[in-house]
């Protein structure tokens, strides 16, 4: 058997489940994950070694039908993993598919379009099969998604549970070009642990903000300082909003939010770097900063 490597995008409407898939398949959180729209901002990647290949999955933000703020930057960056991609996996909500049959159309619509002229490999996760009973209700909606993709094949998954996730990285593997690995063994993103870090915090955010959530809060660290405590490092890390009024937001009644933040945060940093950390966050107004095209191209928004 020839080894196999290559890139595979992973694209579908937001909330789909494509980052859950991604962390289960390289077995650690890679990419942050929440129940709110528009989760996931850049393109991230998760590695999965195995004896036959080495697959780098792209996960992607979320298609959408906003236009405001940083909305635009968002599909930018999920289109341009099209060209990147050796495979390209797309990803639907086998629940809002079988309750709302004719989003199958409406989400599609772009992505049929974008493929029609990419020769690539398709493949087609209908995710959270679990949400879904009985199980023929699945039915209709597979047969729709072939309607719209002939070129791809169609595995129902649950990202939550693990259910045919093996089956549809088996067909993915099948379906990569010959190659040898790119990347060591034991790495599984290309992300940088600040990058990570700073993920981590905005994850904790969009847990803790309710319906509340402002659409313009980013996550910049700061400082890292390793000398002043050996062993405990010290992290700054900054939450900007674009609006004075989310201020409050963020920092909730007598800074309860923001509190609950910090230290589920810190948590999941101290797990990532494999010992204890020290996390300060601070809360700052950037008016309408997705409009501040070096602000955002910092943030590594829209690439
Ligand atoms: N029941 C169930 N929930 C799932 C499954 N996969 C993901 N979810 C949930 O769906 C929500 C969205 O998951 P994400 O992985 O953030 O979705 P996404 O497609 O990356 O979303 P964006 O980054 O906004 O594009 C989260 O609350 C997940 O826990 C699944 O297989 N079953
Ligand atoms: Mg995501």
């Amino acid at each position: 058997m020839p080894h196999r490597f290559g890139h595979v995008a992973l694209i579908g409407p937001t909330n789909a489940g494509k980052s859950t898939f991604v962390n289960r398949v390289v077995g650690q959180k890679v990419s942050i994950v929440s129940p709110k729209p528009q989760t996931t901002r850049n393109r991230i990647t998760g590695i999965l070694t195995t004896d036959e290949a080495q697959i780098v999955f792209l996960d992607t933000p979320g298609l959408h039908r906003q236009t405001r703020g940083i909305s635009p930057l968002l599909l930018r960056s999920a289109w341009n993993a099209l060209p990147m991609a050796d495979v390209v996996l797309l990803f639907f909500d086998a629940k809002a598919l079988v309750q709302k049959p004719h989003l199958i159309e409406t989400e599609t619509r772009t992505l049929v379009k974008a493929l029609s002229e990419n020769p690539v490999p398709i493949l087609a996760a209908l995710n959270k099969v679990d949400q879904v009973r009985p199980k023929e209700l699945l039915l209709p909606v597979i047969q729709a998604l072939a309607a719209q993709f002939p070129q791809a094949e169609v595995f129902p998954v649950s990202a939550l549970t693990g259910q045919g996730v093996d089956e549809l990285v088996a067909a993915v593997t099948r379906r990569l070009p010959e190659g040898p690995a790119m990347y060591a063994e034991d790495e599984i993103t290309t992300a940088p642990m600040r990058f990570l870090v700073a993920e981590a915090v905005r994850e904790k955010l969009f847990l803790a903000l309710g319906q509340e959530l402002p659409y313009g809060l980013a996550v910049e660290i700061e400082s890292w300082d390793e000398l002043t405590s050996p062993g405990l490092p010290r992290i700054s890390a900054v939450i900007y909003v674009a609006k004075q009024n989310h201020k409050g937001i963020v920092i909730g009644k007598g800074g309860e939010v923001l509190k609950k933040v910090g230290s589920e945060a810190r948590a999941e940093i101290e797990e990532l770097l494999g010992g204890r950390a020290h996390l300060e966050l601070w809360v700052k107004v950037k008016p309408d900063w997705p409009g501040d095209k070096g602000f955002v191209r910092e943030m590594g928004l829209g690439e």
